[in-house]
Order: C-alpha cells, then structure tokens, then sequence
C-alpha cells in the first residue's frame, strides 16, 4: 500500500493564503451574466476588478478524499448588489461542504434545485454547513475582504450551469445603508 504524505499548512489569517496552493484570480469579466444590474456591471468593467480569489489545495477526484480551499472576496458592489462568488451545485449532487469564516463580514446564499433559498450570515467564527445538494455562493457584505476556509470531498466536482443561467432565487443588495436579502425579479 502506497500511503499519501499528510499535509500541513499555515493559513495566513490576514491576507488568507496558503503557501503551496494553486491559486485562482475571477475578474468581473469572469463574472459576465451574474449581476442583476447590467448597465452597472458594464459601467465597472472598465476597471475590471479582481472579485475573489481562490487558494486551494486539491487532491485527485477520489471518493473518500477531501480537498481545501480558502477564498478571499474583495468587498465592492454592481449596482445595489454585493460582490459574490459564482456559486455552484456539486457535480455529484449529493456532496456536502464545511465552510470555516476566517476574516470580515458577508454570508452565503444556499438554494435547493427547486429554487428554495436560504440566507446564513458570516462572521470570523462562523461554520456554515452545506448539505448535500444545496447550490451555495458567497456574499461580501463588509467593507474589507471577506476570507473563508473550505473543505470539501475531492470528487464533488462544480456545476456552474444553472446558476449562469437563472442565478438565485434571492439577491443580497444594500438600500438604504442595510443589507437586505429580495427577491430575484428574474428568477
Ligand atoms: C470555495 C469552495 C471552492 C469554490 C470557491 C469559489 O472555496 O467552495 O470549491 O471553487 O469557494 O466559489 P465558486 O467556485 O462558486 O466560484
Ligand atoms: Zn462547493
């Protein structure tokens, strides 16, 4: 039996990376399509601002590993509406997912394939569970990034594809100084 050697890293808790891990920069023209507010969206393309990036370190897509990642989203708005990651359901669906807040403030939006939604706020501290089959993306609300740890099985895999497409069933914006989670007009 071949062994694989353990690992052991130092996340740097202010900036929230990890040495040695492969990192992943998403611009907003990665983002195309996301925001609900498209003349705003194109307004900030201009200066095409790093959204998130992601520090992870991955193992082959086994059943049974596990893989981890810290992300870090910069704070900024489209329109009324916050920065956020993508979002994704797992490739295999029924995957679930631990997400650890390190840093700043925000929260994540889950939702059932049936566009059932939920809003679960973030502060350094928070450990969120993901259950298996809930789509999850991540929302800075804060005026600093928000750095979070995720842990996650090394076969989930990520489907981006209804989420492109239709987005979720909620926005998280900001009116009138408050963040406030609506509904998506175009869901
Ligand atoms: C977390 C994990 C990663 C994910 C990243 C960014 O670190 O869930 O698997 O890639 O967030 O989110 P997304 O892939 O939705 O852009
Ligand atoms: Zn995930």
């Amino acid at each position: 039996m071949e062994y694989k050697a353990p690992i052991g890293v130092k996340i740097d808790l202010e900036t929230g990376v990890i040495p040695g891990a492969k990192k992943l920069v998403r611009r907003l023209s990665d983002l195309k399509g996301y925001f609900i507010d498209e003349e705003a969206y194109n307004e900030l393309l201009r200066e095409d601002p790093v959204v998130y990036e992601v520090y992870a370190i991955e193992q082959e897509e086994k059943d049974g590993d596990l893989n981890f990642a810290t992300t870090v989203l910069y704070p900024g708005k489209v329109g009324k509406e916050f920065f956020f990651t993508k979002g994704h359901y797992h490739a295999k669906a029924d995957r679930a997912e631990i997400y650890y807040a390190i840093k700043g403030k925000g929260g994540m939006l889950l939702q059932t394939p049936e566009g059932n939604a939920k809003w679960v706020p973030m502060e350094p501290g928070t450990v969120v569970y993901v259950p298996p089959y809930w789509a999850h993306r991540t929302v800075n609300t804060g005026d600093e990034p928000f750095i979070f740890l995720a842990i996650y099985p090394a076969d989930a895999g990520h489907d981006y594809g209804s989420i492109k497409e239709k987005g979720f069933s909620k926005l998280v914006i900001e009116e009138g100084g408050e963040v406030k989670v609506v509904d998506n007009p175009k869901w």
